[in-house]
Protein backbone atom coordinates (compact mmCIF):
# COMPACT_ATOMS: atom_id res chain seq x y z
CA UNK A 1 0.00 0.00 0.00
CA UNK A 2 1.01 3.78 -0.76
CA UNK A 3 2.12 4.42 3.09
CA UNK A 4 3.45 0.68 3.89
CA UNK A 5 6.99 2.21 4.00
CA UNK A 6 5.90 4.67 6.63
CA UNK A 7 4.42 2.16 9.15
CA UNK A 8 6.56 -0.47 8.63
CA UNK A 9 9.78 2.40 9.34
CA UNK A 10 7.59 2.77 12.63
CA UNK A 11 8.58 -0.67 13.47
CA UNK A 12 4.17 -1.65 13.30
CA UNK A 13 4.00 -5.24 12.83
CA UNK A 14 1.28 -6.61 10.63
CA UNK A 15 0.04 -8.08 14.03
CA UNK A 16 -0.46 -4.59 14.82
CA UNK A 17 -2.01 -3.19 11.86
CA UNK A 18 -4.26 -6.63 11.26
CA UNK A 19 -7.36 -8.03 12.24
CA UNK A 20 -8.97 -5.69 14.87
CA UNK A 21 -12.12 -3.51 14.95
CA UNK A 22 -10.71 -0.20 15.07
CA UNK A 23 -10.59 1.34 11.91
CA UNK A 24 -7.41 4.25 11.48
CA UNK A 25 -7.64 6.01 8.26
CA UNK A 26 -5.46 8.48 7.38
CA UNK A 27 -6.51 12.06 6.80
CA UNK A 28 -4.32 12.78 3.69
CA UNK A 29 -6.90 10.85 1.82
CA UNK A 30 -9.07 8.80 3.97
CA UNK A 31 -7.88 5.70 3.10
CA UNK A 32 -8.01 2.93 6.09
CA UNK A 33 -4.06 2.06 6.92
CA UNK A 34 -5.10 -0.31 9.72
CA UNK A 35 -7.20 -2.70 11.37
CA UNK A 36 -6.37 -2.44 15.43
CA UNK A 37 -6.84 -4.54 18.19
CA UNK A 38 -9.05 -2.25 20.89
CA UNK A 39 -8.98 -3.51 24.45
CA UNK A 40 -12.02 -4.65 26.63
CA UNK A 41 -12.83 -3.39 30.23
CA UNK A 42 -11.24 -6.42 31.77
CA UNK A 43 -8.24 -5.98 29.79
CA UNK A 44 -7.86 -2.55 30.92
CA UNK A 45 -8.02 -3.79 34.19
CA UNK A 46 -5.29 -6.21 33.72
CA UNK A 47 -3.57 -3.64 32.92
CA UNK A 48 -4.47 -1.39 36.13
CA UNK A 49 -3.21 -4.74 38.31
CA UNK A 50 0.00 -4.94 36.68
CA UNK A 51 0.80 -1.21 36.93
CA UNK A 52 0.13 -0.98 40.78
CA UNK A 53 2.83 -4.52 40.52
CA UNK A 54 5.05 -2.01 38.86
CA UNK A 55 4.70 0.72 40.81
CA UNK A 56 5.45 -1.18 44.14
CA UNK A 57 8.96 -1.38 42.61
CA UNK A 58 9.70 1.44 40.16
CA UNK A 59 8.78 3.97 43.42
CA UNK A 60 11.81 2.25 45.42
CA UNK A 61 14.32 2.87 42.54
CA UNK A 62 16.25 5.87 43.28
CA UNK A 63 14.90 8.90 41.48
CA UNK A 64 18.05 10.03 39.38
CA UNK A 65 18.29 6.40 38.27
CA UNK A 66 14.44 6.91 37.16
CA UNK A 67 15.88 9.63 35.13
CA UNK A 68 18.17 7.63 33.51
CA UNK A 69 15.81 5.53 31.90
CA UNK A 70 14.03 8.31 30.64
CA UNK A 71 17.42 9.99 29.26
CA UNK A 72 17.28 6.26 27.10
CA UNK A 73 13.66 7.09 25.88
CA UNK A 74 14.91 10.30 24.58
CA UNK A 75 17.58 9.06 22.83
CA UNK A 76 15.70 6.40 21.12
CA UNK A 77 13.52 8.95 19.92
CA UNK A 78 16.46 11.13 18.64
CA UNK A 79 17.02 8.02 16.92
CA UNK A 80 13.61 7.30 15.32
CA UNK A 81 12.55 11.47 15.01
CA UNK A 82 12.01 10.89 11.64
CA UNK A 83 10.45 7.81 11.42
CA UNK A 84 7.88 9.10 14.19
CA UNK A 85 7.31 12.42 12.81
CA UNK A 86 6.19 10.98 9.42
CA UNK A 87 3.98 8.82 11.22
CA UNK A 88 2.71 11.77 13.48
CA UNK A 89 1.66 12.93 10.05
CA UNK A 90 0.33 10.55 8.47
CA UNK A 91 -2.11 9.71 11.32
CA UNK A 92 -3.38 12.80 12.32
CA UNK A 93 -2.53 14.88 8.90
CA UNK A 94 -0.70 17.82 10.41
CA UNK A 95 2.64 18.93 7.55
CA UNK A 96 5.79 16.77 8.38
CA UNK A 97 7.50 20.01 9.84
CA UNK A 98 4.99 19.98 12.79
CA UNK A 99 5.17 16.35 12.74
CA UNK A 100 8.75 16.46 13.65
CA UNK A 101 8.57 19.32 15.51
CA UNK A 102 6.02 17.10 18.03
CA UNK A 103 8.57 14.90 18.61
CA UNK A 104 10.41 17.27 19.29
CA UNK A 105 8.47 17.72 21.95
CA UNK A 106 8.84 14.72 23.17
CA UNK A 107 12.67 14.57 23.33
CA UNK A 108 12.66 17.54 25.16
CA UNK A 109 10.31 16.82 27.88
CA UNK A 110 12.38 14.03 28.45
CA UNK A 111 15.50 16.31 28.76
CA UNK A 112 14.16 18.16 31.15
CA UNK A 113 12.54 15.22 33.11
CA UNK A 114 16.20 13.56 33.34
CA UNK A 115 17.84 16.81 35.11
CA UNK A 116 14.50 17.19 37.21
CA UNK A 117 14.76 13.02 38.89
CA UNK A 118 17.76 14.92 40.73
CA UNK A 119 15.45 18.08 41.63
CA UNK A 120 12.40 16.48 43.24
CA UNK A 121 12.84 18.61 46.74
CA UNK A 122 11.15 19.66 49.25
CA UNK A 123 11.40 22.52 51.90
CA UNK A 124 12.80 22.82 55.25
CA UNK A 125 10.50 24.15 57.84
CA UNK A 126 11.21 26.49 61.00
CA UNK A 127 9.29 24.39 63.66
CA UNK A 128 7.84 26.19 66.88
CA UNK A 129 8.88 23.34 68.75
CA UNK A 130 12.33 23.47 70.66
CA UNK A 131 14.34 20.69 69.58
CA UNK A 132 11.98 19.93 66.62
CA UNK A 133 12.30 20.30 62.49
CA UNK A 134 10.10 20.06 60.06
CA UNK A 135 10.23 19.25 56.42
CA UNK A 136 8.28 18.48 53.20
CA UNK A 137 8.98 15.15 51.53
CA UNK A 138 8.34 14.08 47.83
CA UNK A 139 6.82 10.58 47.02
CA UNK A 140 5.69 8.79 44.12
CA UNK A 141 2.08 8.96 43.92
CA UNK A 142 0.69 5.76 41.92
CA UNK A 143 -0.42 4.62 38.49
CA UNK A 144 -1.23 7.76 36.03
CA UNK A 145 -4.04 7.34 33.41
CA UNK A 146 -2.52 9.67 30.18
CA UNK A 147 -5.61 10.32 27.71
CA UNK A 148 -4.74 12.44 24.61
CA UNK A 149 -6.58 13.58 21.73
CA UNK A 150 -5.92 12.99 17.67
CA UNK A 151 -4.51 16.72 17.47
CA UNK A 152 -1.42 15.80 19.39
CA UNK A 153 -0.96 12.39 19.59
CA UNK A 154 2.07 12.46 21.11
CA UNK A 155 3.86 15.48 22.69
CA UNK A 156 0.77 15.72 25.28
CA UNK A 157 1.57 11.69 26.15
CA UNK A 158 5.76 12.73 26.93
CA UNK A 159 4.93 15.78 29.13
CA UNK A 160 3.05 13.45 31.40
CA UNK A 161 5.23 10.27 30.47
CA UNK A 162 8.79 11.97 30.89
CA UNK A 163 7.53 13.39 34.49
CA UNK A 164 5.22 10.54 35.79
CA UNK A 165 8.23 8.05 35.01
CA UNK A 166 10.88 10.10 37.02
CA UNK A 167 8.50 10.73 40.06
CA UNK A 168 7.90 6.72 40.18
CA UNK A 169 4.62 6.37 38.66
CA UNK A 170 3.71 3.76 35.95
CA UNK A 171 1.46 4.79 32.79
CA UNK A 172 -1.45 3.42 31.60
CA UNK A 173 -1.77 5.84 28.23
CA UNK A 174 -5.43 5.61 26.25
CA UNK A 175 -4.77 7.53 22.95
CA UNK A 176 -7.49 8.95 20.74
CA UNK A 177 -9.05 6.50 18.95
CA UNK A 178 -8.43 8.26 15.98
CA UNK A 179 -4.49 7.75 16.45
CA UNK A 180 -3.55 4.77 17.86
CA UNK A 181 -0.37 3.34 15.89
CA UNK A 182 1.58 6.86 17.02
CA UNK A 183 1.04 5.46 20.65
CA UNK A 184 1.82 1.96 18.87
CA UNK A 185 5.41 3.05 17.64
CA UNK A 186 5.77 4.82 20.88
CA UNK A 187 5.98 2.20 23.16
CA UNK A 188 8.33 0.37 20.76
CA UNK A 189 10.53 3.17 20.76
CA UNK A 190 10.40 2.60 24.48
CA UNK A 191 10.85 -0.55 24.84
CA UNK A 192 13.92 -0.15 23.37
CA UNK A 193 14.81 1.93 26.18
CA UNK A 194 14.04 -0.36 28.43
CA UNK A 195 16.08 -3.25 26.90
CA UNK A 196 19.22 -0.84 27.42
CA UNK A 197 17.86 -0.14 30.53
CA UNK A 198 18.81 -3.34 32.69
CA UNK A 199 16.73 -5.14 34.58
CA UNK A 200 15.67 -2.79 37.64
CA UNK A 201 12.07 -1.57 35.15
CA UNK A 202 9.76 -3.60 36.13
CA UNK A 203 7.39 -4.65 33.17
CA UNK A 204 4.60 -2.56 32.33
CA UNK A 205 5.80 1.19 33.20
CA UNK A 206 4.09 1.98 29.75
CA UNK A 207 0.98 0.33 29.16
CA UNK A 208 -1.46 1.18 26.21
CA UNK A 209 -5.11 1.00 26.39
CA UNK A 210 -6.79 1.41 22.79
CA UNK A 211 -10.76 1.46 22.61
CA UNK A 212 -12.90 4.23 23.13
CA UNK A 213 -14.66 5.72 26.53
CA UNK A 214 -15.23 2.75 28.33
CA UNK A 215 -11.84 2.30 28.30
CA UNK A 216 -11.07 5.63 29.83
CA UNK A 217 -13.76 5.43 31.68
CA UNK A 218 -12.32 2.23 33.34
CA UNK A 219 -8.92 4.25 34.21
CA UNK A 220 -11.43 7.41 35.72
CA UNK A 221 -13.09 5.35 37.98
CA UNK A 222 -10.71 3.51 39.51
CA UNK A 223 -9.12 3.99 42.73
CA UNK A 224 -5.50 2.44 42.02
CA UNK A 225 -5.03 5.28 39.36
CA UNK A 226 -4.85 8.20 41.50
CA UNK A 227 -3.60 10.69 38.85
CA UNK A 228 -5.51 10.79 35.79
CA UNK A 229 -4.38 13.72 33.17
CA UNK A 230 -6.43 14.20 30.29
CA UNK A 231 -6.63 16.53 27.49
CA UNK A 232 -8.80 16.82 25.04
CA UNK A 233 -12.46 19.00 24.56
CA UNK A 234 -13.80 20.64 27.37
CA UNK A 235 -17.21 18.09 26.94
CA UNK A 236 -15.08 15.27 27.86
CA UNK A 237 -13.12 17.04 30.50
CA UNK A 238 -16.89 17.86 31.96
CA UNK A 239 -17.17 13.38 31.37
CA UNK A 240 -13.78 12.71 33.58
CA UNK A 241 -13.49 15.20 36.18
CA UNK A 242 -16.62 14.40 38.40
CA UNK A 243 -15.97 10.79 38.11
CA UNK A 244 -12.29 11.18 39.48
CA UNK A 245 -13.27 13.77 42.24
CA UNK A 246 -16.27 11.30 43.38
CA UNK A 247 -13.14 8.88 44.31
CA UNK A 248 -11.08 11.45 45.13
CA UNK A 249 -8.82 10.85 42.41
CA UNK A 250 -6.58 13.60 41.64
CA UNK A 251 -7.16 15.17 37.74
CA UNK A 252 -5.03 17.02 35.03
CA UNK A 253 -7.72 18.59 32.63
CA UNK A 254 -6.02 20.41 29.94
CA UNK A 255 -9.41 20.72 27.61
CA UNK A 256 -10.79 23.37 24.85
CA UNK A 257 -8.81 26.98 24.25
CA UNK A 258 -10.26 30.03 22.12
CA UNK A 259 -6.93 31.85 21.88
CA UNK A 260 -6.82 35.84 21.11
CA UNK A 261 -4.76 37.89 20.09
CA UNK A 262 -5.02 41.47 20.74
CA UNK A 263 -3.12 43.77 17.98
CA UNK A 264 -1.93 47.62 19.08
CA UNK A 265 -1.52 50.21 17.24
CA UNK A 266 2.10 50.16 17.62
CA UNK A 267 2.50 46.41 16.46
CA UNK A 268 5.19 45.42 14.40
CA UNK A 269 2.63 44.17 11.51
CA UNK A 270 5.04 42.18 9.47
CA UNK A 271 6.07 40.03 12.29
CA UNK A 272 1.87 39.72 13.72
CA UNK A 273 0.93 38.86 10.22
CA UNK A 274 3.59 35.78 10.55
CA UNK A 275 2.49 35.07 14.06
CA UNK A 276 -1.38 35.13 12.77
CA UNK A 277 -1.29 33.02 10.33
CA UNK A 278 1.48 30.17 11.48
CA UNK A 279 -1.10 30.58 14.86
CA UNK A 280 -4.52 30.45 13.03
CA UNK A 281 -3.72 27.84 10.30
CA UNK A 282 -0.90 25.90 11.80
CA UNK A 283 -1.90 22.46 12.44
CA UNK A 284 -5.45 23.18 10.30
CA UNK A 285 -6.31 25.18 13.23
CA UNK A 286 -6.65 22.20 15.60
CA UNK A 287 -4.61 22.65 18.20
CA UNK A 288 -5.92 23.55 21.54
CA UNK A 289 -3.29 26.70 21.52
CA UNK A 290 -4.34 27.73 17.67
CA UNK A 291 -5.23 31.69 17.13
CA UNK A 292 -9.30 31.20 16.93
CA UNK A 293 -9.96 35.11 17.85
CA UNK A 294 -8.38 38.53 16.46
CA UNK A 295 -9.40 41.78 18.35
CA UNK A 296 -7.48 44.33 16.49
CA UNK A 297 -7.25 48.26 17.13
CA UNK A 298 -9.13 50.38 14.61
CA UNK A 299 -6.62 52.10 13.29
CA UNK A 300 -4.82 49.47 12.01
CA UNK A 301 -7.66 46.37 11.01
CA UNK A 302 -8.21 47.32 7.63
CA UNK A 303 -4.25 46.72 6.56
CA UNK A 304 -3.82 44.35 8.77
CA UNK A 305 -6.81 42.34 6.98
CA UNK A 306 -5.53 43.09 3.83
CA UNK A 307 -2.40 41.50 4.39
CA UNK A 308 -3.71 38.61 5.93
CA UNK A 309 -6.01 38.17 3.18
CA UNK A 310 -3.48 38.40 0.77
CA UNK A 311 -1.28 35.83 2.64
CA UNK A 312 -4.18 33.36 3.27
CA UNK A 313 -4.88 33.26 -0.77
CA UNK A 314 -1.43 32.40 -1.15
CA UNK A 315 -1.21 28.92 1.18
CA UNK A 316 -0.03 26.04 -0.12
CA UNK A 317 -2.36 23.95 0.90
CA UNK A 318 -2.25 19.55 0.51
CA UNK A 319 -0.71 16.69 1.45
CA UNK A 320 1.15 17.31 4.64
CA UNK A 321 4.11 14.90 3.82
CA UNK A 322 4.93 17.13 0.70
CA UNK A 323 7.54 19.34 1.13
CA UNK A 324 6.63 23.20 1.07
CA UNK A 325 2.88 22.97 2.20
CA UNK A 326 1.93 24.34 4.67
CA UNK A 327 -1.88 23.87 5.51
CA UNK A 328 -2.86 20.12 5.26
CA UNK A 329 -6.51 18.05 6.22
CA UNK A 330 -8.80 18.15 8.50
CA UNK A 331 -8.69 15.50 10.29
CA UNK A 332 -12.20 13.84 8.87
CA UNK A 333 -15.75 14.46 7.51
CA UNK A 334 -16.90 15.62 11.48
CA UNK A 335 -14.30 18.29 11.38
CA UNK A 336 -15.66 19.68 8.16
CA UNK A 337 -18.95 20.07 9.15
CA UNK A 338 -18.67 21.36 12.36
CA UNK A 339 -16.51 23.77 10.42
CA UNK A 340 -19.26 24.52 8.19
CA UNK A 341 -22.03 24.93 10.84
CA UNK A 342 -19.73 27.33 12.51
CA UNK A 343 -19.11 29.29 9.46
CA UNK A 344 -22.87 29.98 8.72
CA UNK A 345 -23.98 31.21 12.14
CA UNK A 346 -21.10 33.17 11.72
CA UNK A 347 -22.51 34.48 8.74
CA UNK A 348 -25.93 34.38 10.37
CA UNK A 349 -24.79 36.64 13.17
CA UNK A 350 -23.51 39.30 11.14
CA UNK A 351 -19.91 37.89 9.43
CA UNK A 352 -18.62 38.13 6.79
CA UNK A 353 -16.58 34.87 5.75
CA UNK A 354 -13.45 35.06 3.60
CA UNK A 355 -12.50 31.30 2.64
CA UNK A 356 -13.83 28.63 4.03
CA UNK A 357 -14.36 26.58 0.95
CA UNK A 358 -12.93 22.98 -0.21
CA UNK A 359 -9.86 23.38 -1.41
CA UNK A 360 -8.99 23.22 -5.49
CA UNK A 361 -7.17 20.53 -6.60
CA UNK A 362 -6.65 18.18 -3.66
CA UNK A 363 -8.85 15.33 -2.87
CA UNK A 364 -9.87 12.24 -1.15
CA UNK A 365 -8.67 13.98 2.42
CA UNK A 366 -11.19 16.77 3.86
CA UNK A 367 -8.66 19.86 2.46
CA UNK A 368 -10.43 23.20 3.30
CA UNK A 369 -9.45 27.22 2.64
CA UNK A 370 -8.49 28.41 5.99
CA UNK A 371 -11.40 31.50 6.82
CA UNK A 372 -11.19 34.94 8.22
CA UNK A 373 -14.28 35.91 9.48
CA UNK A 374 -14.97 39.81 10.06
CA UNK A 375 -17.34 39.72 12.76
CA UNK A 376 -19.62 42.78 14.18
CA UNK A 377 -18.91 41.70 17.79
CA UNK A 378 -18.13 38.88 20.14
CA UNK A 379 -21.37 36.66 19.22
CA UNK A 380 -22.39 33.25 20.58
CA UNK A 381 -20.50 31.32 18.11
CA UNK A 382 -16.81 33.38 18.42
CA UNK A 383 -17.05 32.38 21.82
CA UNK A 384 -17.17 28.82 20.85
CA UNK A 385 -14.40 26.72 20.17
CA UNK A 386 -14.52 24.84 16.78
CA UNK A 387 -11.43 23.04 15.63
CA UNK A 388 -10.79 24.45 12.15
CA UNK A 389 -8.70 27.18 10.52
CA UNK A 390 -11.48 29.21 11.65
CA UNK A 391 -10.20 33.13 12.37
CA UNK A 392 -12.85 35.45 13.92
CA UNK A 393 -11.72 39.12 13.46
CA UNK A 394 -13.19 42.11 16.21
CA UNK A 395 -12.27 45.66 16.07
CA UNK A 396 -11.50 47.59 18.96
CA UNK A 397 -10.80 51.22 20.69
CA UNK A 398 -9.34 50.96 23.55
CA UNK A 399 -7.29 48.73 25.86
CA UNK A 400 -9.84 47.99 28.25
CA UNK A 401 -12.02 47.38 25.90
CA UNK A 402 -9.65 44.64 24.10
CA UNK A 403 -8.81 43.27 27.05
CA UNK A 404 -12.44 42.41 28.09
CA UNK A 405 -13.43 40.97 24.74
CA UNK A 406 -10.38 38.75 25.22
CA UNK A 407 -11.46 37.58 28.77
CA UNK A 408 -14.75 37.23 27.77
CA UNK A 409 -15.51 33.73 26.74
CA UNK A 410 -15.81 30.63 28.71
CA UNK A 411 -12.03 29.30 28.09
CA UNK A 412 -8.97 30.47 29.35
CA UNK A 413 -5.62 28.46 27.77
CA UNK A 414 -3.65 31.18 25.49
CA UNK A 415 -3.34 34.81 24.93
CA UNK A 416 -1.40 37.39 23.39
CA UNK A 417 -0.59 41.13 22.45
CA UNK A 418 1.29 42.47 19.67
CA UNK A 419 2.26 45.99 20.75
CA UNK A 420 5.86 47.96 21.21
CA UNK A 421 4.37 49.71 23.82
CA UNK A 422 5.44 48.75 27.88
CA UNK A 423 2.67 49.98 29.23
CA UNK A 424 0.10 47.74 27.39
CA UNK A 425 2.32 45.05 27.02
CA UNK A 426 2.92 44.87 30.97
CA UNK A 427 -1.42 45.64 31.76
CA UNK A 428 -2.00 42.87 29.56
CA UNK A 429 0.28 40.60 31.92
CA UNK A 430 -0.28 42.34 35.08
CA UNK A 431 -3.90 40.80 37.47
CA UNK A 432 -5.91 43.90 35.03
CA UNK A 433 -4.33 41.59 31.74
CA UNK A 434 -5.31 38.48 30.65
CA UNK A 435 -6.97 35.30 32.58
CA UNK A 436 -5.79 32.81 30.33
CA UNK A 437 -2.83 30.63 31.58
CA UNK A 438 -0.93 31.49 28.60
CA UNK A 439 -0.21 34.95 27.71
CA UNK A 440 2.29 35.72 25.42
CA UNK A 441 3.96 39.87 24.08
CA UNK A 442 4.67 39.90 20.89
CA UNK A 443 4.30 35.84 19.09
CA UNK A 444 1.07 34.26 18.84
CA UNK A 445 -0.71 32.13 21.68
CA UNK A 446 0.46 28.45 20.22
CA UNK A 447 3.57 26.63 20.20
CA UNK A 448 4.60 26.81 23.84
CA UNK A 449 8.10 25.32 25.23
CA UNK A 450 8.32 23.20 26.90
CA UNK A 451 9.53 24.40 30.07
CA UNK A 452 6.57 26.57 31.12
CA UNK A 453 3.58 25.29 33.16
CA UNK A 454 1.23 24.57 30.25
CA UNK A 455 -2.26 24.75 30.55
CA UNK A 456 -5.42 27.38 31.38
CA UNK A 457 -8.40 28.26 33.75
CA UNK A 458 -12.11 27.95 33.08
CA UNK A 459 -13.22 25.81 30.66
CA UNK A 460 -10.06 24.66 29.77
CA UNK A 461 -9.94 22.68 33.27
CA UNK A 462 -7.25 24.65 35.23
CA UNK A 463 -4.84 21.62 35.00
CA UNK A 464 -0.52 22.37 34.47
CA UNK A 465 1.32 20.43 32.07
CA UNK A 466 5.02 20.06 31.17
CA UNK A 467 7.82 22.42 32.85
CA UNK A 468 7.87 25.15 35.66
CA UNK A 469 7.03 23.17 38.85
CA UNK A 470 4.78 20.61 37.42
CA UNK A 471 6.10 17.64 38.34
CA UNK A 472 4.87 17.81 42.06
CA UNK A 473 1.60 16.58 40.65
CA UNK A 474 3.08 13.30 40.13
CA UNK A 475 3.88 12.76 43.37
CA UNK A 476 2.29 13.37 47.10
CA UNK A 477 3.26 15.97 49.50
CA UNK A 478 4.42 14.37 52.67
CA UNK A 479 4.89 16.93 55.85
CA UNK A 480 7.29 15.41 58.55
CA UNK A 481 8.02 16.78 61.91
CA UNK A 482 10.51 15.47 64.20
CA UNK A 483 11.49 15.65 67.35
CA UNK A 484 15.32 15.20 68.36
CA UNK A 485 14.89 16.81 71.89
CA UNK A 486 13.95 14.32 74.69
CA UNK A 487 10.65 16.51 76.18
CA UNK A 488 7.65 16.44 74.44
CA UNK A 489 6.26 19.68 74.06
CA UNK A 490 2.76 20.24 71.93
CA UNK A 491 2.01 22.44 69.05
CA UNK A 492 0.23 25.74 70.15
CA UNK A 493 1.69 25.41 73.35
CA UNK A 494 -1.20 22.81 74.56
CA UNK A 495 -1.25 21.68 78.09
CA UNK A 496 -1.73 17.85 78.14
CA UNK A 497 -0.25 16.21 81.39
CA UNK A 498 -1.26 12.91 81.93
C1 LIG B 1 -2.46 20.88 22.04
O1 LIG B 1 -2.93 21.42 21.04
O2 LIG B 1 -3.13 20.05 22.71
O3 LIG B 1 1.74 25.16 22.38
C2 LIG B 1 -1.06 21.07 22.51
C3 LIG B 1 1.50 24.42 21.42
C4 LIG B 1 2.06 23.03 21.46
C5 LIG B 1 1.16 22.10 22.20
C6 LIG B 1 -0.28 22.12 21.79
N1 LIG B 1 3.36 23.08 22.11
O4 LIG B 1 0.85 24.77 20.46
Amino acid sequence: MRYDHILSDALLTSAQLEGGALEVQTPIDGTTIAQVRTHSVSDVEAMIAKATKAFAKWKLVPAPRRGELIRLFGEELRNAKAELGALVTLECGKILQEGLGEVQEMIDICDLAVGQSRQLFGLTIASERPGHSMRETWHPMGTCGVITAFNFPVAPFAWNFALAIVCGDPVIWKPSEKTPLCALATQKIWEKAVARFGSDAPEGLLQVAIGMADVGETLTKSRSVPIISATGSTRMGRAVAPVVAERFGRSILELGGNNAMIVAPSADLENAVRAIVFSAVGTCGQRCTSLRRLIVHKDVRDVLVERLKAAYANLPIGNPLEDGVLVGPLIDEGAFIAMGKALDAAKAQGGTVTGGEKADGVSGGQYVKPAIVEMPGQTAIVREETFAPILYVMTYETLDEAITLQNDVPQGLSSCIFSTDVRETETFLSAAGSDCGIANVNIGPSGAEIGGAFGGEKDTGGGRESGSDVWKSYMRRQTNTVNYSSALPLAQGIKFDI
